[in-house]
């Protein structure tokens, strides 16, 4: 099942199940202690969850009449590192003194993990996602995304763009946090597929597309068979001596890493598909 935040045309914002092309409405008022998707998520059984909560009283809308939202709520977003070894090659190579760092996390038992924000941060499908008016090499890191509930449970799947500013990290790595967590640095959605069927790895393909002005500047491919951890290995650690009383995302690495010459431009934008869940799409806007 594939669950959604949605807005409609005159404005209002709903959950949904997404069906092939159209939107199941949900209705929040039906019970007291569940208002939002975040409290569908974290409940024992989303599934039968929502599927009690859709709206009799409303039509299934299609789903090219809605605005899909980001899926979040009050969680925390936070990311996984150096996970896949085109990661870790494109880190040497871009940290003079940081290089050893990115190859020892890459084969240690500690993942390196950061937070990447909250929901004031994210970008929604069509919104923008930012390029720092500071940075003259930026890069989208197209990531497969856990949804864990507040037992660190893994609840869903979406999509996550881990945006980021390739020199700063590169200059030092002590600057981690700022090329990583500034205004509109993550893209998350469209939708969330519900954590209800064995995965399979291999099939999970990860495709990111970058188009300037209306022609194709990069097209890069993995799958999550490439992922040197274990999903539940990424979220056991992300909960260790830690609480996330609403949940959290957990966007874990990139397998993609467009080449070194290639920076996102103002106007450009970025398509992130992933078998199973979708396409993330959003403009690109740099700052003066
Ligand atoms: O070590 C820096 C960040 C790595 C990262 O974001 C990734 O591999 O996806
Ligand atoms: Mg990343």
């Amino acid at each position: 099942m594939k669950l959604a935040k949605v807005k409609l045309s005159d404005g209002t914002k709903r959950g949904g199940i997404v069906e092939n092309d159209s939107v199941r409405l949900l209705d929040f008022n039906q019970l007291e202690n569940v208002r939002s998707l975040a409290d569908v998520l974290n409940a024992k059984d989303p599934a039968g969850l929502a599927k009690f909560l859709v709206d009799q009283s409303a039509k299934p809308v299609r789903a090219t009449e809605v605005t899909f939202l980001a899926p979040i709520d009050r969680q925390e977003v936070w990311a996984a590192g150096v996970t896949y070894k085109r990661s870790q090659i494109a880190r040497m190579e871009e940290s003079e003194s940081g290089a050893s760092h990115y190859d020892k996390v890459y084969s240690a038992p500690r993942p390196e993990l950061f937070y990447k924000g909250s929901a004031s941060r994210v970008s929604g499908p069509g919104e923008p996602v930012r390029v720092r008016a500071d940075s003259n090499w930026s890069v989208p890191e197209p990531e497969f995304t856990l949804v864990l509930n507040p037992a660190m449970q893994i609840v869903g799947y979406t999509i996550g763009n881990d945006m980021s500013a390739r020199d700063i990290e590169g200059e030092n790595p002590l600057y981690l946090p700022q090329a990583k967590v500034y205004r509109q640095c993550c893209g998350l959605g469209p939708v969330i597929l519900l954590a209800t069927e064995p995965l399979d790895l291999a099939a999970t393909k990860i495709v990111l597309t970058i188009v300037r002005a209306g022609r194709e500047v990069f097209h890069g491919e993995t799958s999550l068979a490439q992922l040197n951890r274990k999903l539940p290995e990424l979220a056991e650690w992300l909960a260790r001596e830690n609480e996330f009383p609403a949940g959290a995302f957990l966007l874990t690495g990139t397998g993609i890493i467009p080449p070194d010459e290639f920076t996102l431009e103002n106007g450009d934008s970025v398509a992130i598909e992933i078998a199973g869940i979708g396409t993330l799409v959003n403009p690109v806007v740099k700052g003066q």
